[in-house]
């Protein structure tokens, strides 16, 4: 390569944008190609930039988090489901509804790896530059009448997210008889297991917020709520309760 064409492949590389160039990265090298001849999982692209969630969320931390703690979820997950290309077509949501139902040669991993992806792949969804309104409709009045207010109902959830001993998350969900509840799981257990489907869901291990908050895990719960998307978790919401749009 000559020094000019160096040069302009140099500046090439600057242009692209740093979010975009990664994501992509992250997406065509962390999947496992099963026998059928296609991905089995996934690592999809961020809905938006790595930078988007800047001040609550710093860029570097999105960064890892999707680039390099999801991928590697995704990586291990597919690794591991290689070996019964068949049980992917139940979908994730119904291998971790019933994990007796996964071998168990691969039950831990898909516990903690698929875990850890649909989780992940769920806080994606859930987050949006700026946060994105409040919650109305149906959602306001159950969590008025469950929680008294939406405030009480972000206060049950931030201490309960403080108090996660090591790593886990807090959840908002509705539960197997159909009633809100702030909960919490212990590493990449999800809500499914627990026959609940969340609503809202925070990730409190350290790599979702020590760049910034460093011990800080209360300041980060509270700053979080700047960048929810109700709408999405209403939608969650009406899901679990089997609405339609
Ligand atoms: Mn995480």
């Amino acid at each position: 390569m000559t020094r000019t064409t160096r040069r302009e492949f140099l500046t090439l590389l600057t242009v692209v944008p740093a979010a975009a160039a990664f994501a992509k990265e992250a997406s065509t090298t962390h999947t496992v190609v099963g026998e059928s001849g296609s991905a089995i999982f996934k690592l999809d692209p961020l809905p938006y930039p790595y930078e988007a969630l800047e001040p609550v969320i710093d860029s570097e931390t999105m960064r890892l988090h999707h680039g390099k703690h999801h991928a590697a979820y995704v990586e291990n997950l597919n690794k591991a489901m290689a070996k019964y290309p068949s049980l992917a077509q139940k979908g994730l949501e119904t291998l971790l509804r019933d994990l007796s139902g996964v071998p168990e040669d691969i039950r831990s991993v898909v516990r903690n790896h698929g875990g850890g992806h649909w989780n992940h792949s769920f806080f994606w969804e859930l987050m949006t530059p700026g946060g994105l309104s409040a919650p109305t409709g149906k959602l306001l009045e159950a969590l008025q009448s469950t929680f008294s207010s939406v405030d009480a109902m972000k206060e049950q959830f931030q201490q309960a997210g403080s108090k996660v001993f090591g790593s886990g998350w807090v959840w908002l969900v509705v539960t197997r008889d159909k009633k809100l509840a702030v909960m919490t799981t212990p590493n990449q257990d999800t809500p499914l297991a627990e026959g609940a489907l969340p609503v809202l869901g925070n990730d409190v291990w350290e790599h979702a917020y020590y760049l910034k908050y460093q011990n800080r895990r209360a300041e980060y719960l509270k700053a979080w709520w700047n960048v929810v998307n109700w709408e999405v978790a209403e939608r969650n919401y009406r899901r679990a309760h089997g609405l339609s749009f």
